[in-house]
């Protein structure tokens, strides 16, 4: 590859190259914070989200010192090669739905990924992956009352242009990046805004309450359903076919028994693909 190229595609990203040419009405227009590094973009974003800061607030780092995945896990954020981002969002949904979020930031950044010629698909519930390996994450977090949700942070996370050597061994197996995939490097700011622009067009659909809609695209781009799962739940696990996805969200899981589980939050390791009594395929 082109060294200048390189160079081109890791200058840091700033404000105002974000909102040149950004197709957006809100997410994005309203300020964006650039930091070089920070612990995690989504505790920015929480923290300014609690001091008031408006829906398509965005919060972006060039590296993060512990950037979050889900129940506590790392987020391997090397810097100036990929996107860690954060954006506020204030959805006018009731907290139950909440898990919607998560589906729909999917549901984005896959068609937004699909643009660089990759077939991303999406292994409930927030990875992107590229083939068996993951590309990208999303970690939802909200703040509710009792009947509203006062504000979402939804942080994304991109490996970009990131080598295999950036990541540390324990992940190597398992990570891979656009670069990687696709043998080019790519713009991190033209990536970001097709990011923003479709969390937008994704996220009105979601608050105009056209969830099926969004069920429709998830399944076009999902690599879940269908297949032997085992769930990992906070405190057991689930052994079965994952079914179907519920109008929440939700993972439906049958087991070998036939019992029917529904899961809300968990962790899925994707066996085999099914035959067609539904068994584990030898
Ligand atoms: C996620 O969690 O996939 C959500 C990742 C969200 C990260 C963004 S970055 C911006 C914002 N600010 C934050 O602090 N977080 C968000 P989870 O499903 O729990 O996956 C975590 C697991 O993915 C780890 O345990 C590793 O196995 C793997 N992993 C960690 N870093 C990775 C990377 N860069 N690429 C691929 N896999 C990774």
């Amino acid at each position: 590859m082109d060294p200048s190229l390189d160079n081109l595609y890791a200058t840091s990203l700033s404000p105002q190259a974000i909102k040149k040419g950004l197709n957006t009405r809100r997410l994005g227009q309203q300020p964006i914070y650039c930091f070089p590094v920070v612990e995690s973009t989504n505790s920015e974003a929480k923290r300014l989200a609690r001091q008031g800061a408006p829906e398509g607030t965005i919060v972006l780092a060039e590296s993060q010192t512990k950037g979050r995945g889900r129940l506590k896990r790392l987020w391997v954020s090397p810097p100036g090669k990929g996107l860690y981002l954060s954006v506020i969002l204030r959805p006018p949904i009731p907290p139950q739905l909440g898990p919607r979020i998560t589906l729909t930031a999917g549901v984005a950044l896959a068609e937004a990924l699909q643009d660089t010629g990759l077939t991303p698909k999406l292994k409930w519930p927030n990875d992107v992956m590229l083939g068996r390996r993951k590309v990208g994450g999303v970690l939802t977090e909200a703040s509710c009352s009792e009947n509203a949700i006062s504000f979402v942070v939804v942080g994304v996370g991109i490996n970009v242009n990131t080598d295999l050597e950036d990541f540390p061994t324990s992940i190597r197996n398992l990570a891979t990046s656009v670069r990687l995939s696709t043998g080019k490097a790519i713009s991190r700011v033209g990536l970001l805004q097709t990011c923003l622009y479709q969390l937008e067009q994704w996220y009105e659909c979601l608050c105009q309450g056209s969830f099926a809609t969004i069920l429709e695209s998830w399944r076009r781009h999902e690599m879940t359903l269908g297949r032997w799962v085992e769930v990992s739940l906070p405190e057991s696990s689930v052994a079965g076919v994952a079914e179907d996805i519920d109008s929440h969200g939700a993972l439906l899981v049958r087991d070998k028994g036939g019992r029917l589980h529904r899961i809300l939050v968990g962790d899925v390791v994707h066996c085999r693909v099914q035959d067609r009594q539904g068994l584990p395929a030898s």
